[in-house]
């Protein structure tokens, strides 16, 4: 009972231990019941209110933040409270997002990681991370393809930031000026990408003040094939804009395709244009045997983004932006504060890798991430990688056969996306046209509004260009199997049957 033990009366305080002791082992007891819940199919994957219910207050939880201390029982109940009202995003029918799992390794890892609570800037204060940031940078680079003496990296909070990196780093290779000038010194610049790629590549562009609309979307396919013929106008200056940056993306977000990394390489190299490949979703596959093949050309990338935290289920967060040339986050990013990046240190500064980043402080996010692979070395990786490549394969065929169900498009995912209709009975019938579409449209969000309340299962939905609201289902959680799969699909059909 912690009804009458405060914060006070944990370390530091003198007689802090034995409190201290009993009030972790307590939260660990929550944590666990979370952890085995999280894999137990009799539990749901949430138990959803509405913000409003949250914000009055359920039960005894309460947002509110008190002037007075609460007592150390309170705080276990807001703790398991928390987790309660929160999404399993480990659970075995979470198909909702492309991070998803609950590896136990990287939990252990996230959990000492936070026990340690240090910074990454300087090797004084994180002289293991660093040396382990750098490790796993290297073992990064050469799944890439590069040689293990080239290049630089930094891990950064999520594929936005990598994505943003690439472009400040492209645009600082083409015009350093700009560091100390701005804008104005320079020409106003193009970006190219597909119109499949993730929105970040836009919004990175805005924030860098290069405007959101001198970035061009090239169209293509479902299956991105037309983007290196779409490229071209790269090589021809628009509107007094000069080319100087491509995105490839390797495993787009809705679709799972990939772009053709070689020719789209061979178009950079030929006109000289900085190429980045957005991996945050497909750079997992580089971990497979079976699958690496698919972002051949890769290798020819200037930069390359790989979040761990999707495919390889890392605990979020955990993503990295790998550039090829060694030293230029260096010489573009920093502007040695000297408080912190004191020259005449008695160690060798370089490990100092704090003046690469935007950030002054940054999250250790390596340690989960080399602990698990540790755990499973690159094999290990590479059979969970090909199992949930194996769930969608199973999900696609068994939509092919379903006379209910229509998939978006009918080549074999590459990637662990599959993206389907549920066309219910009054539909099926029904000639297709303009109206039948608009119906089309409202029965994704209508199943999914009834999957929340019920709590089963849990699957994303999107409209993409003309086509009507489909669901999205993705595989990163290795603790999924076909029973969950073929209950993902009964659901939807129960839930969407009129
Ligand atoms: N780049 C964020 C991915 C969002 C998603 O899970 O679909």
């Amino acid at each position: 009972d912690f009804s009458s033990i405060y914060s006070k009366d944990l370390l530091p305080n003198p007689d802090g231990e034995g409190p201290t002791q009993r009030f972790l082992q307590a939260l660990v007891h929550i944590l666990l019941a979370h952890v085995s819940s999280t894999f137990d199919r009799t539990c749901k994957v949430l138990d959803f209110h509405h913000p409003h219910q949250l914000m009055e207050g359920l039960d005894g939880f309460s947002l509110e933040l008190p002037d007075q201390p609460e007592n150390l029982e309170q705080l276990l109940v807001d703790c398991r409270d928390t987790l309660k009202y929160g999404v399993k995003t480990g659970h075995p029918r979470f198909f909702n997002q492309l991070s998803s799992g609950l590896d136990v390794i990287g939990m252990a890892g996230e959990w000492l990681t936070s026990t340690a609570n240090t910074n990454m800037f300087t090797f004084e204060i994180s002289p293991v991370f660093i040396l382990m940031e750098d490790v796993m940078l290297k073992k990064m680079r050469e799944k890439v393809g590069w040689s293990p003496e080239e290049g630089d990296g930094l891990f950064c909070p999520g594929g936005s930031m990598s994505n943003l990196y690439s472009i400040l780093l492209a645009r600082y290779k083409f015009f350093p000026e700009v560091k100390l000038r701005g804008m104005a010194a320079i020409p106003k610049l193009a970006l190219f990408t597909s119109e499949h790629s993730h929105y970040s590549i836009r919004k990175a562009a805005g924030v860098l003040g290069m405007g959101v609309e001198n970035v061009f979307l090239v169209k293509c396919n479902e299956r991105c094939a037309d983007i290196c013929r779409l490229c071209k106008p790269a090589v021809a200056p628009q509107q007094g804009l000069v080319p100087f940056y491509v995105s490839a993306t390797a495993g787009t977000t809705v679709y799972g395709a990939f772009d053709p990394l070689g020719d789209i390489a061979d178009v950079c190299e030929s006109h000289g244009l900085w190429m980045h490949v957005d991996a945050a979703w497909g750079g997992g596959l580089l971990m497979s045997k079976k699958h690496a093949g698919k972002l051949r050309g890769i290798e020819r990338a200037a930069s390359v983004t790989w979040n761990p935290h999707k495919m390889m289920g890392v605990p979020l967060q955990c993503s990295a932006i790998l550039v090829r040339q060694k030293g230029l986050l260096q010489e573009c990013n920093q502007l040695c504060a000297e408080y912190l990046f004191q020259p005449d240190k008695h160690y060798d500064v370089t490990y100092d890798t704090g003046d690469k980043s935007i950030q002054c402080g940054r999250h250790v996010d390596v340690f989960k991430l080399w602990l698990m692979w540790k755990a499973k070395g690159s094999e290990g990786f590479g059979s969970q990688i090909n199992c949930c490549l194996e769930n969608a394969e199973y999900l696609f065929n068994k939509l092919e056969n379903r006379a209910d169900f229509e998939l978006v498009f009918k080549t074999k995912p590459e990637h662990s996306n599959v993206c389907f209709w549920y066309i219910p009975d009054s539909l099926r019938a029904a000639p297709r046209g303009p109206e039948w579409n608009r119906k089309l449209h409202e029965v994704a969000p209508k199943v999914k509004a009834k999957m929340i309340e019920e709590g089963i299962v849990m699957v994303g939905y999107q409209p993409l260009g003309e086509k009507a609201n489909f669901f999205r289902c993705v595989f990163s959680n290795p603790a999924t199997s076909r029973e969950d799969v073929d209950l993902l699909v009964d659901e939807i059909a129960r839930l969407g049957h009129d």
